[in-house]
């Protein structure tokens, strides 16, 4: 059904996306950018999955945007053909997503993997925006949510001279939740991912949109924000459930209502 990505739905209620550009080093081109926000919301709308995973091959999670399909965009052509709205999908999609990162994560790779809600590093993972290299810039968040996770110094490092980071690396910066064997990492994200997946699926959702908020909003917004999500999940049956579970000493079922 897909050129660009193989998809898997778990019984863990995990939905698996693998980027299958081999040839490419998966590289993100335009097919592959729509069918993986096509995978992600079907996913998102599908009752039986509370997570996703995306990763890539041991040797690549992605080498970036196409180079080759980009090098003789004008700013006529994005324009109009708009290949770049579909990277602002991610933000929407509401159940948490997780990156499973091996091998090489450059340029848009780096961009579409910290735009996931967490990354799982295989030890050979390698970090970088090297778009300087090209004569540009990173246009999917290289600049400013690297910036905010690993802070300015290693963020003008990275963007200005093509500074890698190793896989310890980013977990010494904060960009990675943790390093695995390149021969377990998948495994670890899917035993996470599944962890998630077994938690009360509405407050998952609502924490994630809290976090998220804290890019948007001041302080005082964010906590009033916050508060409010938090009186609002009073009025679901999971609220009661939880609470009723902890009082009698029994687990939880989750209803996601
Ligand atoms: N695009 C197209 N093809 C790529 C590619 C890429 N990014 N990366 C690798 N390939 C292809 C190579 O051309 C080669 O193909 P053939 O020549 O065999 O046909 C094949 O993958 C294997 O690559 P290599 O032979 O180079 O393999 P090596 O192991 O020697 O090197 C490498 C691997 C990943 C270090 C190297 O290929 C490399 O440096 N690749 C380019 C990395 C890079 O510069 N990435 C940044 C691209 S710019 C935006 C959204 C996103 C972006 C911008 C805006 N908006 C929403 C506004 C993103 C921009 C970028 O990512």
């Amino acid at each position: 059904m897909y050129e660009t990505i193989l998809v898997e739905k778990l019984a863990s209620r995990v939905g698996l996306i693998r980027l299958n550009r081999p040839q490419a080093m998966n590289a993100l081109n335009a097919t592959l950018m729509r069918e993986l926000m096509n995978a992600l919301k079907e996913h998102d709308a599908e009752p039986d999955i509370g997570c996703h995973v995306i990763t890539g091959s041991e040797k690549a999670f992605a080498a970036g945007a196409d180079i080759k399909e980009m090098a003789t965009a004008t700013p006529v052509s994005m324009l109009v053909g708009d290949p770049i709205s579909v990277w602002d999908e991610l933000k929407k999609i509401r159940k948490p997503v997780l990156a499973a990162v091996a091998g090489v994560c450059l340029g848009g790779g780096c961009e579409l993997a910290m735009a996931c809600d967490m990354i799982i590093a295989a030890e050979n993972a390698k970090f970088g925006q090297p778009e300087i290299n090209l004569g540009v810039i990173p246009g999917a968040g290289g600049t400013q949510r690297l910036t905010r996770i690993v802070g300015k110094a290693i963020a003008m490092e990275m963007v200005l001279n093509n500074r890698w980071l190793t896989a310890p690396e980013a977990a010494q910066f904060g960009l990675v939740n943790h390093v695995y064997s390149v021969e377990t990492y998948l495994d670890e994200a899917l035993k996470l991912a599944a962890e998630i997946a077994s938690r009360a699926p509405i407050a998952i959702r609502i924490a994630k949109d809290c976090v998220n908020k804290t890019y948007e909003m001041t302080l005082n917004e964010g906590l009033e924000y916050e508060r409010r999500s938090f009186h609002f999940l009073f009025s679901t049956d999971d609220q009661t459930e939880g609470m009723d579970a902890f009082v009698n000493k029994r687990p939880a079922q989750w209803k996601g209502q």
